[in-house]
């Protein structure tokens, strides 16, 4: 795998650079800490890197999943951990009380165990867990400002990666995955399969209580409101959908060739952090073509985006939203 971490030189111990066969690979350094319910962070700690499972499956699967993560931004782009200069990695399990959601605070992952009646332990989800640490990446490169589009963009990023992550995990290739976010963590009773899809925006579920996805997958449904930072966890649906529709289209392991252009954009260095989704758009053709040439890679980019009603041919008046607000009546916009 190419390295393009984004280090500085002298800035790499105490890890070797990731060249395989030549350096010992860096290892992740996870802790796990117990938040107790309490609203206290961190807490104090359960486990540590390289210690044994505990008799208690959040934290395990706290610490299964940030060791998926790592491993996943390590073996796929030679990235040494959240950072790129190999940041220890902390999560806090059992945050509050029946806590629905999981959030990256800017230095650690914090999980909540869900209220049982919508939403089950956040922990229990790698792609989640990828999701979360993924606002950290973001944070340490394109750095994309929580608001409007470039927020839907960091949200969309990060659901990209979490997805990657899962894939990864599991070894699956494009046509194999179920491109869920949050699969598994909506509560027994409740009509749905997850939060989000990347492959169906809009679909994930229709619940009594927790009402109906209201993701839009094409700007033919972009929705504008000043609800969740400018519909950040809403208009997330339309980039998540190019992606998909990209990978879709190349076939095989989506982190390999679609996963690479979308990091190359992220940690590229190029991208303003107020970026718009034009931009972006327009970010990953230019990546697709610098590392692959005007092949098909580039042709899956371009032709995903234009599905989705972004970039060239789509006039700038269509990004204006064009649908009622009112549907947007879920009550959270969890992870
Ligand atoms: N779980 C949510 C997320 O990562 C927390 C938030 O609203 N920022 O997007
Ligand atoms: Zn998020």
């Amino acid at each position: 795998m190419p390295c393009t971490g984004s280090s500085a030189p002298g800035a790499v111990p105490p890890y070797p650079r990731p060249r395989p066969g030549r350096a010992p690979e860096p290892t992740a350094r996870r802790t796990v800490h117990d938040g107790h319910h309490q609203h206290t962070l961190p807490g104090p700690v359960v486990r540590t890197e390289g210690s044994a499972p505990v008799a208690d499956q959040a934290v395990d699967h706290a610490y299964d999943g940030l060791g998926d993560t790592f491993a996943f931004y390590l073996d796929a782009y030679g990235r040494r951990s959240v950072d790129g200069r190999g940041l220890p990695l902390d999560a806090t399990v059992h945050y509050g009380v029946h806590y629905d959601n999981a959030f990256w605070n800017g230095r650690q992952m914090v999980f909540g165990d869900g209220d049982g009646t919508l939403f089950q332990d956040f922990t229990g989800c790698v792609e989640i867990i990828g999701h979360e640490l993924t606002h950290g990446v973001t944070q340490y490169s394109a750095n994309l400002d929580y608001q409007g589009q470039s927020g839907a963009l960091n949200e969309s990023v990060s659901d990209v990666f979490g997805s990657l992550v899962k894939q990864y995990a599991l070894g699956q290739t494009a046509d194999r995955a179920d491109w869920l976010i949050g699969a598994g963590l909506l509560a027994p009773g409740v009509q749905g399969v997850a939060l989000r899809s990347l492959k169906a925006p809009g679909t994930a579920y229709h619940d009594a209580r927790l009402g109906t996805d209201p993701q839009p997958a094409t700007m033919a449904g972009y929705l504008d409101t000043e609800a969740d930072n400018g519909g950040v966890h809403l208009n997330s649906g339309i980039p998540n959908h190019a992606f998909y529709l990209a990978a879709e289209a190349l076939g095989g392991h989506a982190w390999e060739r679609a996963g690479q252009i979308w990091y190359d954009v992220l940690t590229g260095g190029r991208l303003p952090s107020d970026a718009d989704f034009a931009a972006f758009a327009t970010a990953t053709a230019d990546a697709a073509r610098a590392r692959y040439g005007p092949g098909a890679e580039l042709r899956a980019v371009q032709a995903a985006w234009t599905t989705v009603g972004v970039g060239a041919g789509v006039g700038a008046e269509s990004t204006a939203g064009t649908s009622d607000a009112t549907r947007i009546n879920a009550p959270l916009r969890p992870a």
